[in-house]
């Protein structure tokens, strides 16, 4: 009998999605994202930042897992307003980035909750959209971002190891129909990462990839001033994707920084109390005062 209805019940209620798959694909996962790392297709540089952290084995302390859940949680982006100057400027984080702690916290809660007949979880550390796209809870998009339906691609994503047979929904991974002939995307990206002739984007040149890194690293020359368009990430490929015509504007005011603490970001100089305040702050935006002063120097001066 099929576990997944009850067991994803309260995951559903809630507007989340999930779906599962065995953990006996496992190697199969690993081989869709190792080999085109194998073939050169992937950076060392992007590999190295991110990729090679996967874990594609059953976790040493968790032995009795058999599946993993993937889920996907509706996000909106994420007004932060800065004052400078006598000024309000208004700034986004985009979806994904705020509350990633209590999202997961929730999850596990709702899980948890399931049939009530008991599960044991864990955080898989995994390729998200590869999951998603391999269980059918997503499909890429040509910007390589994956989407479902209602919310295209204001979603999160995250994965768990599960200790219940769940269905198994392997199954291959698809781009949308919508991305056939539209090179929206390709056409607005700013720094070239996402192209024509091969459906793998260049992370390694997002501008994303650049303003994640602690603030000593500095931007290459191709990331010219104008391209600055969030606090952390870039929403370009997602704002002009038809696809998202109905969340585009789906935006929720967050939180305001007054004169004096847009002064104390733009100053960069971290230290003492006012600095473990300032980073508890930004951390359920998902914003780390490593980021500081560059992004937010970079992004208003691009109003100015
Ligand atoms: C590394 C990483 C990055 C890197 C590299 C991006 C990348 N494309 O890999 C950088 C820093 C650039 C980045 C940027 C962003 N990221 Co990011 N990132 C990750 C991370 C840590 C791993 C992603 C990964 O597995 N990359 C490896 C590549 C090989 O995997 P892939 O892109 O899925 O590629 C598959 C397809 O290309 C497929 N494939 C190959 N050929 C073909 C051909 C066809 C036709 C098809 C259908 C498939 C296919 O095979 C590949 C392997 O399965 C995940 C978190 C996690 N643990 O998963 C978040 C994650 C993917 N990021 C996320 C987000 C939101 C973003 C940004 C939108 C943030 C922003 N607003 O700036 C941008 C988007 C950039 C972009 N256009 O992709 C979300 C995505 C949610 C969603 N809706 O899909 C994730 C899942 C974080 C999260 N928990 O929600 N990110």
């Amino acid at each position: 009998m099929s576990e997944e209805g009850s067991m994803l019940g309260p995951l559903r209620e809630r507007g989340y999605d999930a779906r599962s798959l065995s953990v006996s694909h496992l190697d199969e996962v690993r081989e869709d994202v190792e080999s085109l790392h194998r073939e050169g297709l992937i950076s060392e540089e992007l590999y190295k930042e991110y990729l090679f952290r996967f874990k594609y084995y059953v976790p040493s302390a968790f032995p009795e897992a058999r599946s993993i859940v993937v889920v996907s949680v509706p996000q909106p982006t994420c007004e932060v307003v800065f004052r400078v100057g006598g000024r309000r400027r208004r700034a986004i984080v985009p979806p994904t980035y705020a509350n990633a702690v209590e999202v997961d916290t929730e999850i596990v809660d709702l899980l948890e909750k399931g049939d009530g007949r008991g599960v044991r979880l864990m955080r898989a550390i995994l390729p998200h959209k590869t999951l998603a796209a391999r269980t059918g809870l997503a499909v890429y998009g040509r910007n390589n971002i994956t989407y479902v339906p209602k919310y295209g691609s204001y979603h999160r994503l995250t994965s768990f190891f599960t200790d219940r047979e769940l269905p198994d929904d392997w199954q291959e991974m698809r781009m949308m129909e919508r991305c056939e002939g539209c090179m929206a995307c390709v056409d607005a990206c700013p720094t070239a990462a996402i192209v024509r002739d091969r459906f793998l984007m260049y992370g390694e040149r997002c501008l994303t990839f650049h303003n994640e890194m602690p603030n000593e690293r500095g931007f290459p020359d191709y990331i010219m001033e104008g391209m600055h368009n969030a606090v952390i990430g870039c929403m370009i490929c997602q704002m002009v994707c038809p696809v998202n015509a109905q969340v585009r504007n789906w935006m929720v005011h967050c939180t305001e920084f007054d004169e004096e603490d847009t002064e104390y970001l733009l100053k960069g100089d971290f230290a003492g109390p006012k600095a473990a305040r300032m980073a508890e702050r930004l951390a359920p935006l998902g914003l780390d005062l490593q980021l500081f002063p560059r992004n937010l120097m970079a992004l208003l001066r691009n109003g100015d």
